[in-house]
């Protein structure tokens, strides 16, 4: 059972819809039990801020640092599993005739999941690219080195992530800009809505029409803005609605 009401009129509209765009963040992954971005880290991480870390000056002062911290953020995705509110979104792309599937999330869950159209924002943990050439790499030497050496110049590996000064993949965020611009309906779930241009999406959904759904136990810049505000968590909010919008028997009771 949702912890939020679910509004009728987002019920109508959703089962009606023929193109709804979904905007996720690390929010989605928490249940899965992935650490948020901009929660308290843990263990050996705790005394660094990620904001500092995921940065090309960090990269700069102290590679094996910021090699290591990635290193580790993989192997706690690798032990992760997908969630009910991933596997809700692989529900709502079936149904949904023109579904496209947003993420910030770099955990590459929402693939592992079975979701399809999926726009990676902010690039993959799983992936790593040359600094000095800012070319993919197909694979790389899990061996003494931290981090790695490129094959081609011997330059040193990074994730293949974006960092803050660093532009998002062109391709993807056309298509984003082009998914939020065309939606009906626009979910933004589980992200704090603080980094740009990702958090401008909704109001791009906004400014064309769209119906906006946030999804969050926590309210953020974007909440004054949506048309439906859904407080908690998505692994249970989401499967309560694709229960009631398409579900036989999914119907709650007013
Ligand atoms: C739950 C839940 C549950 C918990 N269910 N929910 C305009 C204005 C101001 C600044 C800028 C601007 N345009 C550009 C900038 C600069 C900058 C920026 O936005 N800075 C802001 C911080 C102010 N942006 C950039 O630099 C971007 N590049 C760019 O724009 O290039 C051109 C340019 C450059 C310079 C100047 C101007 C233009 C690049 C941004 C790249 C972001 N990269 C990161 C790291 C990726 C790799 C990695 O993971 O290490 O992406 S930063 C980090 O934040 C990561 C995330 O994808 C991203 C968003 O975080 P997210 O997902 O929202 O996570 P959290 O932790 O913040 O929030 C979790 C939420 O979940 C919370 O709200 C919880 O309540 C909720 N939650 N449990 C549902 N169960």
């Amino acid at each position: 059972m949702s912890a939020a009401p679910l509004p009728a009129e987002l019920v109508t509209r959703l089962r009606a819809a023929r193109r709804v765009a979904v905007l996720t963040g690390a929010g989605i992954s928490a249940e899965s039990g992935v650490p948020t971005f901009r929660e308290a880290q843990t263990g050996l991480w705790a005394r660094y801020n990620p904001e500092e870390l995921a940065t090309p000056e960090a990269f700069r002062r102290n590679p094996k640092l910021v090699w290591e911290w990635y290193a580790w953020r993989r192997e706690r995705v690798r032990q992760a599993e997908p969630n009910a509110g991933h596997r809700a979104l692989v529900e709502i792309e079936r149904r949904v005739p023109e579904f496209t599937l947003i993420t910030q999330n770099v955990d590459g869950l929402h693939r592992r999941a079975g979701s399809h159209n999926i726009l990676e924002l902010h690039g993959n943990l799983f992936r790593a690219k040359c600094f000095s050439e800012d070319r993919p790499v197909e694979s790389w030497p899990d061996g003494d080195e931290s981090p790695p050496r490129c094959p081609r110049c011997g330059g040193l590996l990074r994730p293949d992530v974006v960092w803050f000064g660093e532009t998002l993949p062109a391709g993807p965020l056309r298509a984003a800009e082009h998914a939020a611009a065309t939606a009906e309906i626009f979910f933004s779930i589980g992200t704090s809505a603080l980094v740009y241009p990702a958090a401008d999406l909704p109001f791009k959904a906004l400014a064309t029409g769209a119906a906006v759904v946030e999804i969050n136990p926590q309210p953020t810049p974007l909440s004054p803005h949506v048309t439906f505000s859904l407080n908690g968590a998505a692994g249970e909010i989401l499967p309560a609605l694709v229960a009631r919008v398409w579900e036989p028997g999914g119907q709650q009771r007013p």
